[in-house]
Order: structure tokens, then C-alpha cells, then sequence
């Protein structure tokens, strides 16, 4: 007999109310009455994230940008013609204040905490208008801090308003044909034409979101002595004049990416582009820093989104689908797999949100100074940590579907292939590992980070259900000083090549931390459960990569 038989497809609900975790986050770091205030423009927001704003994130992806060199009489004109939905997807980000939010300051130290929850409920949703909305808000932040009274009063004001006829968004224009990681091999150069006027000239090959009005660029100034990134400077300029040409900027393609295909990603060579130094001459790779640690922040918060909305419909598909004349969520096997997913899903989003409870109270002058070395060291633990879960679990999900998670128009293997870029846009996992330590010496973060993780879980071993766990966070802390004292004792390419098993080992023992802490104020079975499950997986990464060792690992590259 033939079989009338078909799977049914996942669904998506309201995007906050089905949402406990984000809700019980809201709860536990905002005042009651704040939540009560903010509850109901995310349940709101959440219902959009599901239907209106999702329907145009798919239009969007639908239709993809595209790049119009010619006008029909053969004038060069560069317009990137984007969907009306990529649009609209901007309109809705000033009406919802999107950055607004973090802005305003309404909700005082806060009020971070309120926005990322709104981009995490918009980036799923969004074809990654997030990636605009992330140089914007980065942007803002840059000239919050360094811009002078003409910039604030221009480019802050529009970058932060709620009104979609005068919201801008920005571009961050950092990588060059030399590459994205090694900043300092930038060649644009800006010619003087006065005082903190200039012109560019150089090639910039990765800037995404070219629709944009501003960006924020680095070059180095004619005639500047400094080599390498030293001499490089902050510039702030506006791609399109009034009548909307471009400025003196050709963009030479759009980039055939491998995800994030509704976001127009240009090369565009600048050939005298009108520009405005920022913060004065030198130090750009520090004040664009400002920028790029809002971004790693935005990477970390949209890897979040992008991991629960891909374990949110293989959940939802695990209850519909039979195989094996049940459900695939009653196989132990399948539950294991998705257990184990959410295990690290659930770790990296109390990580990150610590992080943005941290940005908030910095940005409201009410940051210690060990808090403030806190928030620079876990800027870059949380960035490479959640991107990596992010590839990772969306791969899995992809599996969860079998064959179906395969194909294009069942939508599923999109979050895979978008997920693969949260690793490598604004930092590589490798880069970032070398931010840890660049924390770690410039800033001395890691004594007070250490601090931090003690006092958490100081008190908690008096929990009989927190006694394995905390034994378990002890010995790794126990294990991660005695590295420290090893690594002071060998040269420095010891520590580089542990700087990514490092930089895990902190993540892993600082959220279990965080986990530690929680559990003992819930009290709740599942979340000692989670914390268990955490630990068992092991907090501390660490082997002794000593010379011998790396001479063995470069003799086995070199017999590849
Ligand atoms: C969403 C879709 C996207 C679509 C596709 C996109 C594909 C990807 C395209 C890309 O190319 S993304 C790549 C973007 N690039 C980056 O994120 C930069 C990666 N590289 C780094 O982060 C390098 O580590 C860095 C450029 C910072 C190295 O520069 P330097 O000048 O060799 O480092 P140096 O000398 O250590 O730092 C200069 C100053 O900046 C120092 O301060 P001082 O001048 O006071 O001494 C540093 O302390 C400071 N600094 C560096 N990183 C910092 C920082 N300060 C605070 N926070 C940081 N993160």
C-alpha cells in the first residue's frame, strides 16, 4: 500500500512568551518592576520575531542584493539595489529602538540588558540585519567616546533615533586586501585638505552593509612616520552626497558569500572619499576598538539567537517526527544529542548576558575598576566561545532533520551556513584567544576575573546539591594557577599556542561559576541538572605544549 504519509515542519511561536530562559534571565538581572515595565514590549516584539518581522526576513533572503554598475547610457553609478524588505527591516529597527535603547539610557544600567534582549529575539529574524545594527550601535558608541560636538550632534543623533526617516545605519570599514586579522598592514591613506578634513584613497575589501550613510574607517595619514597599526587613524565619513551619489567610493562587487546572503557585502575602492578625523591623528586601532568590542558583544548575542532558534524547530520537529515507531524525542539517543546541545547553549547565554550586564553598568559610570577589567577580558571569552557553539549546534540541527535538514526549502541548512560567519566576522577564534591575552597584559584582567569566580562560589559548597560541582570548579581553578605559574616559567610561544584552549578553559570555569551561582538561587532541579552536565564535560582544557612538544607538532605539519 502506498503510504499517504508527510513530515510535518516545525513551527515558531512567540519568540519571548515561549521562552523561559530570556524570561527568567529578565527576572534574575532586572529589577521587578523594570521586568513588569519591559515584559510586555518583549512578549509584543517576540510575537513579531515570529510572523511580520520574520515573513520580511524571508522576503529579504529571497530576494538578494544586488549591484548595479551602469546606468543605460553607460555612466558608472554603484547602486546596490536591496529588497523592499531589507527595508522595511530597517524601519522596524528605529521603531523598536533596537539601538535607541542602549542610547536613552531609560532603563539606566539596565538598559542594555532590555536591547539585547530585543536583538536576540531580532536577529533569527532579521536576514542579519543585525550586522548593520551591530556597526551602528558600535558607531555610536565609538563617537559617544571620541566624537567631537558636530558628530554627536549629526551622525549620534541619527545613528540613535527612533524615527525611520532619520535613522542611519553605519558600516565598519576595517579589513583590506591585506586581510582582516593583521589590522596593521592597512594602506588607505588620507590626505589632509583641512584642518580635520581629509581625503581617502585605498581599497577596503569587507564592507558589509554598504547601503548604509556613514561608516567608520581606519588610515594612515600622508606622511605619517608610525609604522604599522601606530600609525593608523579613526576616520568618520558619509558614503553619499545630498543628491544620494557616492561619494567618491566605486564599488567594485558585492561578495558571493556563503550565508548571510540578504546582506550586501562590498569591495569598494575609496578614491578621494570625503572624510573627518576622529579623536585626532594616531591610535585608531584604540578607538575603533570602542566600535569592534560593541560588535564581538552583538557576534556573541546573535550566535545565541541563531543556536535557539535551530534547537527551537529541531525540538518542535523531534515531538512530530516517528521513526522507529515512535517519536525521535522518546529515543535516549536523540534526547542525549539535544541535551547535550542545549547544555551548551544554555551555558554560553548565562556567559553572555553577565557580559551585557556588565556593559550596561560601565556605560552608566557604576563599573568598578575590576568590573571593568572583568567586562574587556570576557568581551572576547564570550565572542569565540558562543560563535563556536553556534556552528556547532546548528550542524547538529541540521543532522536532527536528516535528509530533510539537507535541502534548501525547508530552511534549515541556512542556519549553518549563516552560522559559520559568527567565527570569523570581527575576529577569528584565533584572534580572539590573542585578545585574551592582550586583556590579560594590558589591562591586568585576570586577577580580578580569578577574584570574581572565587567569590561566587564561595559559600555554595554548604548546597549538599552543589558539593560535586563546586569540587569539580575547585580543582580546575586549582589546575588553571598552577598553568599560570608554568607559563610564567617558558617562553612565549607557549602561551600563544595555549591561548585558545585557554581562552576555553576561562569561558568553561567562569560560566560554571555563573551556573554555580545561579542554581543556588533558583534551587531548581533542572538548574543543578544543567550545572552537572556543564562540569561533567569537563571545565579544564589545558595540555603542556612545552618546546619539545611544539617541535613535535611542527615536525608532524611539515610530514603532511
Ligand atoms: C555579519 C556578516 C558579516 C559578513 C561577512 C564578513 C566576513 C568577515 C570580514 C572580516 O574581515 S571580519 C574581521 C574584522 N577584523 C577584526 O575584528 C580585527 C581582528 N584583529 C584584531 O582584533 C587584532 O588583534 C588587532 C587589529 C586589534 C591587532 O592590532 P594591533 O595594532 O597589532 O594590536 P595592538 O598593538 O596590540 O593594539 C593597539 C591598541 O589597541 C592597544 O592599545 P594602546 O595603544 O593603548 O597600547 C591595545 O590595547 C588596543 N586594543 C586592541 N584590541 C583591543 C584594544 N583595546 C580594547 N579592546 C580591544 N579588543
Amino acid at each position: 500500500m502506498i503510504q499517504d504519509f508527510y513530515q510535518i515542519g516545525p513551527e515558531l511561536k512567540n519568540q519571548f512568551s515561549s521562552d523561559s530562559l530570556l524570561q527568567d534571565t529578565m527576572a534574575r538581572l532586572l529589577p521587578p518592576d523594570l521586568v513588569q515595565e519591559i515584559a510586555l514590549d518583549l512578549a509584543r516584539f517576540g510575537e513579531r520575531a515570529a510572523t511580520d518581522i520574520y515573513q520580511h526576513s524571508l522576503e529579504a533572503e529571497r530576494q538578494e542584493p544586488e549591484l548595479v554598475s551602469y546606468d543605460p547610457w553607460g555612466r558608472r553609478i554603484d547602486q546596490i539595489k536591496v529588497s523592499p524588505s531589507w527595508d522595511k527591516l530597517k524601519d522596524i529597527s528605529a521603531e523598536e529602538g533596537l539601538i535607541a535603547i542602549g542610547y536613552e539610557r531609560k532603563q539606566k544600567e539596565f538598559s542594555r540588558l532590555y536591547q539585547f534582549a530585543k536583538l536576540y529575539l531580532f536577529h533569527s529574524s532579521s536576514a542579519f540585519f543585525s550586522c548593520p545594527l551591530a556597526m551602528t550601535d558600535g558607531a555610536a558608541r565609538a563617537i559617544e567616546l571620541y566624537g567631537d560636538k558636530n558628530l554627536k550632534e549629526r551622525a549620534f543623533k541619527n545613528l540613535t533615533s527612533r524615527d525611520p526617516r532619520k535613522f542611519w545605519t553605519s558600516g565598519q570599514w576595517m579589513t583590506e586586501r591585506t586581510g582582516g586579522s593583521d589590522v596593521s598592514e592597512s594602506a588607505t591613506i588620507a590626505k589632509k585638505t583641512a584642518s580635520d578634513k581629509y581625503h581617502l584613497f585605498g581599497t577596503k575589501s569587507f564592507t558589509s552593509a554598504t547601503t548604509s550613510e556613514m561608516a567608520m574607517t581606519l588610515a594612515r595619514i600622508e606622511g605619517d612616520q608610525n609604522p604599522g597599526s601606530r600609525g593608523l587613524s579613526l576616520f568618520y565619513l558619509e558614503l553619499r552626497d545630498q543628491k544620494a551619489n557616492l561619494q567618491n567610493i566605486k564599488v567594485n562587487r558585492l561578495k558571493d558569500k556563503l550565508g548571510t546572503r540578504a546582506l550586501p557585502t562590498a569591495e569598494l575602492d575609496l578614491v578621494g572619499t570625503p572624510a573627518v578625523l576622529v579623536g585626532g591623528e594616531g591610535g585608531g586601532v584604540k578607538k575603533i576598538s570602542s566600535l569592534f568590542n560593541i560588535t564581538r558583544m552583538y557576534n556573541a548575542i546573535c550566535s545565541l539567537s541563531a543556536t535557539r532558534r535551530a534547537l527551537v524547530l529541531a525540538l518542535d520537529y523531534a515531538k512530530k517526527r516517528k521513526a522507529f515507531s515512535a517519536s525521535i524525542i522518546e529515543h535516549a539517543l536523540h534526547r542525549e544529542t539535544l541535551a547535550e546541545c542545549i547544555t551548551e547553549f544554555e551555558g554560553s547565554f548565562v556567559l553572555t548576558f553577565e557580559l551585557i550586564r556588565l556593559l550596561g553598568r560601565e556605560e552608566c559610570g557604576l563599573a568598578t575598576e575590576e568590573d571593568k577589567a572583568i567586562l574587556r577580558l570576557l568581551t572576547p571569552i564570550a565572542k569565540l566561545y558562543t560563535a563556536k557553539v553556534a556552528v556547532a549546534v546548528t550542524s547538529e540541527v541540521v543532522e536532527c532533520f536528516g535528509g530533510a535538514g539537507y535541502i534548501e526549502d525547508v530552511g534549515i541548512a541556512k542556519y549553518l551556513r549563516d552560522a559559520q560567519v559568527f567565527s570569523i566576522w570581527e575576529g577569528t577564534t584565533n584572534v580572539l584567544s590573542l585578545d585574551v591575552l592582550r586583556a590579560i597584559e594590558k589591562e591586568n584582567a585576570l586577577m580580578p576575573f580569578m577574584i570574581d569566580m572565587k567569590k561566587r562560589i564561595a559559600g555554595l559548597l554548604s548546597i549538599s546539591e552543589l558539593q560535586k560541582p563546586i569540587a569539580s570548579i575547585q580543582d580546575s581553578l586549582s589546575k588553571l594557577e598552577a598553568y599560570l605559574r608554568t607559563a610564567m616559567t617558558q617562553d612565549r610561544d607557549y602561551t600563544l599556542a595555549s591561548s585558545r584552549a585557554f581562552s576555553y578553559t576561562l569561558a568553561r570555569i567562569y560560566t560554571a561559576c555563573l551556573l554555580a551561582e545561579k542554581a543556588a538561587i533558583e534551587k531548581k532541579p533542572r538548574s543543578f541538572y544543567l550545572l552537572n552536565r556543564w562540569c561533567e564535560k569537563g571545565l579544564f582544557l589545558l595540555k603542556s605544549l612545552e618546546k619539545a612538544e611544539r617541535e613535535l607538532t611542527k615536525q608532524f605539519l611539515d610530514s603532511f
